[in-house]
């Protein structure tokens, strides 16, 4: 671990912070906010919640490890000695990502076998573009041309597959709709697009910079990411729920 400036380790333990905070209380929200969604539509917002539950426990767990890494020494931190746990992120994106793919897939108007192909094949696909990552994130080096670049070049493969995948059907979902459900799958479409992109670009950081600067870059990189892909993400499923039910005539009782 390298040493890193007060400056450095406050950012990553303030976005640490704000992170656990987004991700409880938008859980709170599809928790309360559930029932003013049609029954066809509850299992997508069920999912938001669970989704950023997974994720504020993991947040909480990287947190803990991050204060435990370093101490202060002399103006600076320094390493503590135990290492930071890369491991709960990717731990936390293997029970999230699969979940945040199926959805979106249950809110587009899939049936039958082709519904169960895709959700089949996508889940496969975010389980190996997360192991490649994973091989790649821990492999030690930084270079473009080595370790994190070849695994991270084997990531973006199935990446692109689940990225064309939900394009397509958000698309095709869109076609036949007017207003308010139109725009919303549009949103969606495009905050997928910006913020799953935004991954491997935070994963390439650390090549371009100085050590310090590169994990400072990976933690808030990630973390601003996460906050907009679960939380933002489930705000905007739950708000295309919310206007298909109102389209359907859906009252609450
Ligand atoms: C809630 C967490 C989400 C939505 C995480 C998504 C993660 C990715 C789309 C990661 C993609 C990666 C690549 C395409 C290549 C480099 C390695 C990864 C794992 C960062």
């Amino acid at each position: 671990m390298e040493t890193l400036t007060v400056d450095q380790y406050s950012l990553v333990y303030n976005m640490l912070s704000f992170c656990i905070a987004s991700m409880v209380f938008s859980g709170l929200f599809f928790m309360l906010a559930k029932d003013r969604v049609a029954p066809q539509y509850r299992l997508s917002v069920v999912f938001s919640t669970i989704v950023v539950g997974i994720a504020a426990y993991h947040y909480f767990r990287i947190f803990g490890s991050w204060e435990a890494a370093y101490v202060l020494e002399g103006g600076n931190y320094v390493a503590s000695g135990k290492p930071f746990n890369d491991a709960y992120r990717y731990m936390d994106w293997l029970l999230t990502v699969p979940l945040l793919v199926v959805e979106l897939l249950l809110l587009c108007s899939l049936t039958g076998q082709k519904k169960e192909k895709l959700m089949f094949n996508t889940v496969v696909a975010t389980v190996a573009m997360l192991i490649a990552g994973y091989i790649g994130e821990t492999g030690g080096n930084y270079e473009l041309m080595g370790h994190r670049g070849l695994w991270g070049f084997l990531s973006t493969i199935p990446f692109a597959y689940i990225v064309w995948v939900l394009w397509n059907e958000v698309t095709i979902a869109m076609a036949d709709k007017e207003g308010n459900v139109k725009v919303l799958f549009r949103n969606i479409r495009l905050l997928l697009i910006f913020t799953w992109g935004y991954y491997p670009i935070v994963y390439m950081l650390p090549m371009f910079m100085d050590a310090g600067s590169g994990i400072v870059s990976i933690q808030v990189g990630y973390t601003i990411a996460d906050v907009a892909a679960k939380a933002g993400y489930g705000c905007l499923i739950y708000a295309i729920a919310k206007a298909k039910s109102d389209e359907e005539g859906y009252a609450m009782a």
